[in-house]
């Protein structure tokens, strides 16, 4: 399943270019285009899925793999050690701005609350 219009749809089916850094049956990893800190990488499923709120249980088993990716991009990108944030913006409040569920996986500097 995929939305015709969703940016990263275009980005998993290779219409769109990213500079990838894990991709799997289920996910992929990429670098942000607007990075905040050295390391900026959004970890997505090839699914499309456009929230949380879309989450059910049946998705408990991709949600356990989007989480080894976000283990393989820390260690690929070596902030495993020095910590890194994990960030799903939701909604209006929450600032998102792209509506394909995607988890920044962000790092390589010291992080305040504020980012
Ligand atoms: P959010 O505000 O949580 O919905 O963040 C969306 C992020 O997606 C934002 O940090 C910028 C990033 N982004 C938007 N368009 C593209 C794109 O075409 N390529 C890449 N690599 N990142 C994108």
């Amino acid at each position: 399943m995929h939305e015709e219009n969703c940016i990263f749809c275009k980005i998993i089916r290779g219409e769109l270019p990213s500079q990838k850094v894990h991709e799997d049956e289920e996910t992929l990893a990429f670098h942000d285009i607007n990075p905040i800190a050295p390391v900026h990488v959004l970890v997505v499923p090839k699914r499309h899925i456009a929230s949380v709120l879309e989450l059910t249980e049946t998705d408990a088993p991709l949600i356990g793999r989007i989480h080894r990716t976000i283990q393989r991009v820390a260690k690929e990108l070596g902030v495993d050690e020095s910590g890194f944030r994990v960030v799903t913006n939701t909604g209006a409040h929450g600032q998102q701005t792209v509506f394909h569920l995607h988890y920044h996986v962000i790092g390589g500097r010291q992080l305040t609350w504020t980012m």
